[in-house]
């Protein structure tokens, strides 16, 4: 076990269930945090509440832990000030508490949505300009750039992981592109982990899908190798949806339905 007290976000949604138990493998203890209540610590973890937006209750869930796997916040497109705060304040607030509790790691869970508004029938790699498809991937663009300040600053390594599509299975078309296994998903998660320069790197978070909009080869330093496919879903997939209208910009651009969500209120 690489690390003596790991850290996730966000630990009550989605990939933070599906990372749970898979974790367990990368630390002896395993803080889980998140703004809801989740249930009881089981052995080998801690539970410490907070709400990312509250500096104090951020600094308090980051003392004592040797890395954080952040996955908290506001994972959709929407109004503006709930992504303020928990993916934008709520970002500053834990590097500043990374800052001053001496934690030298970070996994960002960083958003396909940051570069959205690039066309599906482009392959683009890390060192293409952010094109954010929304509030939401604007937040996680401010989230890379902060976290490569504190790399540049402080030399807190990040992993800014751009995951497409996380989830049991691709729901649609586009998925079968930007899907990501969760067991992939805790394979690229250990590798940042556990290689031994990091840096402060963007990976794009895909399984090996036949086909990508992505090239990772910016980050072969991670060492991640990715070994479900979309694939095997393919025609299951092909057979359960229609073809798609293909001057909808959701058939478009690679952030799908998320480049025509809003204008959101506040
Ligand atoms: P989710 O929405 O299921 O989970 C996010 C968790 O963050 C929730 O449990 C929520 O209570 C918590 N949270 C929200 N605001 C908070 C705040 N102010 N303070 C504390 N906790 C707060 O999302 P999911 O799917 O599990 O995604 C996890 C992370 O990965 C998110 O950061 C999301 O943006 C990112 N991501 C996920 C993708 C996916 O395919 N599942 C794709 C790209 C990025
Ligand atoms: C995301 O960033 C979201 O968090 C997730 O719910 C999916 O919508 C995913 O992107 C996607 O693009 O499929």
């Amino acid at each position: 076990k690489v690390h003596e007290k790991l850290l996730l976000t966000g630990a009550a949604g989605g990939l933070g269930k599906a990372l749970r138990e898979r974790l367990k493998a990368n630390c002896a203890v395993l803080r889980l945090s998140d703004r809801q209540d989740f249930g009881a610590a089981a052995a080998g973890e801690e539970v410490v509440l907070a709400d990312l937006a509250d500096a104090e209750a951020v600094d308090a869930m980051v003392k004592g832990v040797d890395a954080i796997v952040h996955l908290g916040g506001i994972s959709v497109e929407g109004p503006f000030t709930p992504i303020l705060q928990a993916n934008i304040v709520g970002v500053y607030n834990l590097y500043e508490a990374a800052r001053k509790n001496g934690v030298k790691r970070v996994v960002f869970a960083s958003s396909n949505h940051v570069t959205g508004f690039y066309r599906q029938d482009e392959t683009i790699t890390a060192d293409h300009p952010a094109r954010p498809d929304g509030l939401y991937g604007i937040s996680k663009a401010f989230g890379e750039d902060l976290s490569r300040f504190y790399f540049d600053r402080y030399g807190i390594e990040t992993a800014c992981v751009r995951i497409g599509s996380s989830f049991a299975e691709p729901k649609d078309r586009r998925m079968l592109a930007t899907w990501l296994s969760f067991d992939d998903l805790h394979r690229l998660i250990t590798a940042c982990l556990t290689t031994p320069a990091l840096g402060h790197s963007i990976i794009f978070g895909m399984s090996d899908n036949a086909v990508t909009w992505w090239d990772n080869s910016r980050a072969r330093h991670i060492g991640y190798v990715p070994q479900d496919s979309s694939d095997v879903f393919r025609d299951a997939v092909y057979a359960r949806t229609g073809q798609p209208d293909l001057t909808d910009p959701a058939a478009i651009y690679q952030g799908g339905g998320f480049v025509k969500a809003g204008p959101f209120g506040n």
